[in-house]
């Protein structure tokens, strides 16, 4: 063999082994799966943590819903911005918004991915009782779902699959009682910002064929069980994601077994939208809550964020939505 040639395949050979992969694929159905980039969903986390704590009636949550809304509008997505004010337990008024971005806004086969982008505005949980009061980065209770959604958006916009997807950033999901023992003169409910959204959609009548919610997808080590709610109302779609894991590799995050009833802002578009809906949530049996040892603590910040979960689900995810006919 010549020099020259040796010296083509060579450098074609390293070219090979040197580019990152663009997509995978489905050899069963010849369907290309782009490749979910953790490190973009990684930043896209830290990004809305810098802003500090994404609480209502602050600037830095004012601030983050822009940075969102951007992002998406960025991706390619039609975007709505729905402002409302809602109140606390204590009549307090909060200015919320609820942020979607819609792909492919004419096709009427749609999918419904959501997530909350709030942060807890008191750490509850935390050991110390001094931070109780405390608002979280939330940086798995909200910032890393949103996270791996606009990484979605961002794979969507360069390739998009057969159905049109709407993206919902819910507010104040995260204003409920979880320790029974402190007292919050703010306390709120959970899910206020998808049940404005559920009984008041951006487009009348609105409905897609079922919804994904991802809360807390970002811990290490984070596993999801099959939740009641999914299960009971959205069987074929607690089967769908479970099979698109073993698909793509991921099964030992998505455990093949029935977990809690969570209430989660599934039960909202579920009960008021009628659309099947599952909640991919962490379960974590050592927590105290079930939900991990950082839950509404001030652990849970960047120091606690995976970019291996945040793989395993935004390429599950992305498996199903290329699937999708
Ligand atoms: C309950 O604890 C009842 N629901 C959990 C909803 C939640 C809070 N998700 C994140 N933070
Ligand atoms: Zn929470």
């Amino acid at each position: 063999m010549s020099k020259k040639l040796l010296l083509i395949i060579s450098v074609l050979l390293m070219g090979c082994a040197c580019k990152q992969p663009t997509k995978t694929q489905d050899v069963s159905s010849g369907i290309d799966v782009p490749v979910f980039n953790a490190d973009s969903a990684y930043q896209y986390t830290a990004n809305q943590v810098s802003f500090g704590p994404r609480v209502p009636n602050t600037p830095a949550h004012v601030a983050c819903g822009n940075y969102l809304a951007d992002a998406l509008r960025r991706f390619g997505a039609e975007v709505i911005e729905q402002e409302t004010t809602l109140s606390l337990l204590d009549n307090t008024p909060i200015q919320i918004k609820n942020i979607i971005g819609s792909f492919q806004p004419e096709n009427k086969n749609r999918v419904l991915l959501f997530a909350h982008w709030d942060s807890r505005p008191y750490a509850d949980n935390d050991p110390n009782p001094d931070n109780h009061n405390k608002p979280i980065d939330g940086a798995n209770d909200g910032a890393g779902a949103c996270a791996a959604l606009l990484e979605i958006a961002r794979q969507t916009g360069i390739k998009q699959p057969a159905v049109g997807i709407d993206i919902i950033f819910f507010d104040a999901e995260d204003w409920g009682v979880s320790n029974p023992n402190i007292a919050s003169r703010h306390y709120g409910q959970w899910c206020m910002g998808s049940k404005y959204w559920a009984q008041n959609p951006h487009i009348p009548n609105y409905t897609a064929k079922y919804g994904i919610l991802l809360d807390m997808v970002s811990a290490p080590g984070a596993q999801f069980y099959k939740e009641y709610t999914s299960v009971s109302n959205a069987p074929h779609v607690v089967k769908k994601v479970w099979e698109a894991a073993r698909a793509t590799g991921y099964d030992s995050y998505f455990v093949n077994e029935n977990g809690q009833q969570i209430e989660d802002d599934h039960a909202q578009v579920i009960k008021y939208r009628n659309i099947p809906c599952i909640d991919i949530i962490q379960y974590d049996s050592l927590g105290s809550s079930g939900f991990g040892a950082y839950w509404h603590t001030l652990d849970d910040n960047m120091n606690n964020v995976s970019k291996e979960t945040l793989q395993a689900v935004g390429q599950t995810v992305l498996y199903v939505l290329h699937h999708e006919k």
